[in-house]
């Protein structure tokens, strides 16, 4: 592969933009090599600005579930975008999404649009501190919720892939009201939850773990943080800006059949454009300002392109049979790859739920952040390498999730199977 105008872009970004990326984990430290830029997509195949095509499973991090350009959704936003871009008031294209939202998410009664997951999460976390008046709020070793001072402690995604333990910038008065606890351990939860010298507002979980890679919640794990948080008058928060509407069309709540009281959505409601969304029972949001008294605004919150992109991403989704054939595609995809695994002796432990999936470079089940952290991350980084050169597009990360979309077809994932068994064997022989 050529990579001549991809390493020319990197340097140039990398004058104006700080490590030439607008987010961390794109610049591929991790996995030991300059990121290529894209310039195009079509359905699940990615074109750098060398010309060279890519099998894409990374899906913009989850919003492309229907693939890239779907003339759907390029239609709604061309159509929406003649109209105007951005007007700072209301307009209806917001209630048209937040009506599919609150219709299609169990929990959800209303629904506030943001600008980013993080922004949705930052909101439900001050929702619920404002609602109960209490302060402290649990999270998961590992579990990522966007880049909010509260999160950064030992969150996942790039913190862990970049091996920042939380960050430079985050006050302590901020981080000791937030509390980290091993993800899938019920004796350490029900302990910490039941700790009377905690005054805790809030948990705020991811219902399938995507940010240490994909850890599944254990049998009983959300069964139980449910009932202790019910029991305990504490909020729980399901973060599920990435299983929104991954899982199922109603995400991993009603994947699980669990029922939080806050939900924080994006990615995929936005179609690909910048949208977040946090919502639950009406007798919670009804404290949002204007006409509760816990703020939050954003200049660009319900942008109608992002409504427009959205409203079409999701009526797509409700094609019947759609989670089936993904769930099938998906089943089949990681079959093929355990059978390379196992032909060529590799330890790889192949975690999926749905449409996403860890293969994590160990020989231990990998059920938590401490397992996680057991992965061999060079070998990841050997293969990533390997399989960029044959034209597919992993996570640049052992710590993230690969994300099946509805684009990818039999041909591509036969071709990924066969050139990840290449690049094993190619491994073994070093
Ligand atoms: P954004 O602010 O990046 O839109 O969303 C933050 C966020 C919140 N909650 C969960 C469960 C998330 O996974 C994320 C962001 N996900 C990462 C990928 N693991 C985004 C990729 C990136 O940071 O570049």
């Amino acid at each position: 592969m050529n990579y001549t105008k991809s390493v020319q872009l990197f340097s140039k970004a990398k004058q104006v933009i700080p490590g030439g990326v607008n987010s961390p984990v794109r610049a591929c430290k991790s996995v030991g090599c300059d990121p290529v830029f894209i310039k195009k997509a079509q359905g699940a195949t990615l074109t750098d600005a060398d010309d060279n095509t890519y099998i894409d499973f990374v899906s913009s991090w989850g919003p492309m579930i229907v693939g890239h350009a779907h003339p759907d959704v390029v239609g709604a936003i061309q159509k929406t975008a003649v109209s105007g871009t951005s007007f700072g008031a209301p307009t209806p294209l917001e209630i048209d999404l937040a009506e599919m939202v609150v219709e299609a998410v169990p929990s959800v009664e209303k629904v506030r649009f943001v600008n980013s997951g993080t922004e949705a999460t930052m909101s439900a976390v001050r929702l619920a501190r404002g609602y109960t008046g209490k302060k402290i709020v649990v999270k998961f070793d590992g579990c990522y919720h966007g880049h909010a001072d509260s999160f950064l402690v030992k969150a996942g995604s790039g913190l862990i892939t970049l091996g920042i333990p939380g960050s430079p910038g985050v006050p302590d008065d901020i981080v000791k009201n937030t509390v980290s606890i091993p993800y899938n351990n019920v004796e350490v939860l029900e302990k910490t939850l039941r700790d009377e010298t905690l005054d805790i507002a809030c948990v705020i979980v991811e219902p399938v773990a995507g940010n240490m890679g994909c850890v599944p919640p254990a049998p009983g794990f959300l069964q139980t943080l449910r009932r202790l948080t019910s029991e305990l008058g504490i909020i729980l928060i399901f973060d599920e800006v990435i299983t929104g509407f991954r899982l199922s069309y109603g995400g991993a709540q009603h994947y699980f059949n669990i029922t939080p009281d806050l939900t924080c959505l994006g990615k995929i409601i936005g179609g690909g454009l910048p949208v977040g969304a946090y919502g639950g029972k009406a007798e919670i949001m009804d404290c949002v300002a204007p006409d509760g008294p816990v703020y939050q605004a954003g200049t660009l919150a319900g942008n109608p392109l992002a409504m427009a992109a959205g409203i079409a991403t999701l009526k797509l989704l409700q094609r019947s049979g759609f989670y089936k054939e993904l769930e099938e595609k998906s089943d089949k995809f990681s079959d093929m790859l355990r059978g390379v695994a196992d032909r060529t002796g590799i330890p790889v432990q192949l975690n999926r739920v749905g449409s996403l999936m860890t293969g994590f470079f160990c020989s231990t089940p990998v059920t938590d952040f401490d397992s996680a952290m057991l992965a061999d991350a060079s070998r990841y980084a050997v293969h990533y390498r390997q399989m960029l050169g044959q034209g597919i597009y992993l996570a640049p990360s052992q710590f993230e999730v690969a994300f099946i979309s509805d684009a990818l077809t039999e041909k591509d994932l036969e071709l990924t199977a066969k050139m990840t068994e290449w690049s094993f064997k190619k491994m073994l022989e070093k």
